[in-house]
């Protein structure tokens, strides 16, 4: 039998790293979109990136861009996928009302260049195309839980992008007959989830506390309730979504929501620090109550969370939490990993990177003196 093959865009963020590890270990072969950088940007997918020269090589990477439409023809005319995965993305909410143009581009357009590439190639009935649409697009929210048939409202540019692909997603499905879907996911987090997203900026900044590299963590809005889950669990759902008989939408979530001061919370309770909220607004602060553990240098007293504004968004989403049922009914998918576990996994590695830094920070200290 033929080896499917797939295309990720995005293969190097979170989530492209993720997929590309299942799809790999489901015997697909695998191609990637990569943006060329000044800097290495692989880092997430090296561990499953071989030399091209060896044989049986399985993995293949391109260098492409979603604002570009002549090197995704021709990327996707090279490779003739069965499965596009479109997952690149401009995809932070804060930074897009600093880059509204871009974002509208690489995550609106984007999509539309993709679907029209499949269409100008003529593989309308051979590629099957999931596209990253997200809970954001409900934004403002008009129902709770948030469910399929909820209707939207973008509260960011990066939202209004995506909802311009989601309709062009919808569409392509429609007029043309392509397999196409949007997963609506809800936020997902992991150990490589990018460092200035809220969840990895805590679980870092707590680690980092915790061996002496840094003294506060500043954020913005401590009240926001977000419904997360395990990046692990949700990519999963993306290739099941393109396995079915007919396309359709699903939300992926696990249902459940916390807060920003509550995420703190648990992540400071993983190396056995209690961390008591006291004030309001600009002026609250997390103080460490209680230490319960050798792991950390943290003393009961200490004023490790301030606000500030800088982190706040001109329009924010407070709230959103998701109902995975028709995924679980039509697809019989839920996610595996409790929130406590997740939380548990992003500092448990955020901690074992933190001591690395510590150790190479005090001997680059010890060396330095020796030189002088
Ligand atoms: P990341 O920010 O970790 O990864 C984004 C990827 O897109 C990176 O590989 C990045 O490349 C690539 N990219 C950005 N701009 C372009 C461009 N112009 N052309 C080509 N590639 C580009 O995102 P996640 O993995 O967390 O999310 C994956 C997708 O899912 C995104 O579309 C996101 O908007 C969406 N989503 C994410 C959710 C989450 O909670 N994680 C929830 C719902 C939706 P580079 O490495 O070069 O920067
Ligand atoms: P979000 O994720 O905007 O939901 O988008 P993010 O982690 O950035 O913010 C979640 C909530 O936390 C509040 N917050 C802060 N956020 C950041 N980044 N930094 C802070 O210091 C801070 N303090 C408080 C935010 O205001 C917000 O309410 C993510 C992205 O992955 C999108 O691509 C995806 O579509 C959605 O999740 C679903």
């Amino acid at each position: 039998m033929n080896r499917k093959v797939a295309l990720i865009t995005g293969i190097t963020g979170q989530d492209g790293s993720y997929l590309a590890e299942l799809l790999l270990d489901k015997g697909y072969e695998v191609h990637g979109i990569k943006r060329r950088t000044s800097l290495f940007n692989t880092d997430r997918i090296d561990h499953l990136y071989h030399d091209p020269h060896e044989p049986d090589q399985r993995l293949f990477l391109h260098h492409g861009d979603l604002t570009d439409s002549t090197s995704m023809l021709r990327i996707i005319q090279r490779v003739e996928p069965d499965e596009i995965y479109n997952l690149a993305a401009q995809s932070h909410v804060a930074v897009s009302f600093e880059e509204p143009e871009y974002t509208a581009n690489a995550d609106g357009l984007g999509a539309l260049r993709i679907l029209e590439a499949i269409r100008i190639l003529g593989m309308e009935k051979k590629t099957r195309f999931y596209q990253a649409s997200t809970s954001e697009l409900y934004g403002l929210v008009q129902e709770v839980p948030q469910r399929e048939t909820t209707p939207f409202y973008p509260r960011s540019p990066y939202a209004v992008a995506k909802l311009f692909a989601y309709w062009t997603t919808v569409n392509y499905r429609e007029a043309y007959g392509i397999y196409a879907c949007n997963g609506i996911l809800f936020n997902h987090e992991s150990p490589v989830r990018g460092e200035t997203f809220v969840t990895r900026k805590i679980t870092r900044a707590i680690a980092r506390m915790a061996v002496g590299l840094q003294d506060e963590l500043y954020l913005g809005n401590l009240s926001a309730l977000r419904d997360w889950g395990h990046a692990r669990d949700y990519v999963e759902m993306q290739w099941l979504m393109l396995q079915q008989q007919t396309p359709e939408d699903y939300v992926i979530a696990t249902g459940v929501q916390y807060s920003v001061r509550e995420f703190v919370q648990y992540a400071a309770a993983e190396l056995g620090v209690t961390i008591r909220f006291e004030g309001s607004g600009v002026d609250e602060v997390g103080v460490v109550e209680k230490v319960e553990s050798r792991e950390t240098r943290l003393m009961p007293g200490q004023v490790i969370v301030r606000v500030d504004p800088r982190y706040f968004r001109p329009t924010e989403v407070e709230t959103l939490l998701g109902d995975p049922s028709k995924a679980h009914a039509k697809l019989g998918w839920q996610p595996r990993t409790p929130f406590i576990s997740l939380v548990k996994e992003m500092v448990r590695s955020d901690y074992q990177i933190a001591r690395r830094d510590a150790l190479v920070t005090l001997a680059g200290f010890t060396a330095l003196e020796h030189h002088e």
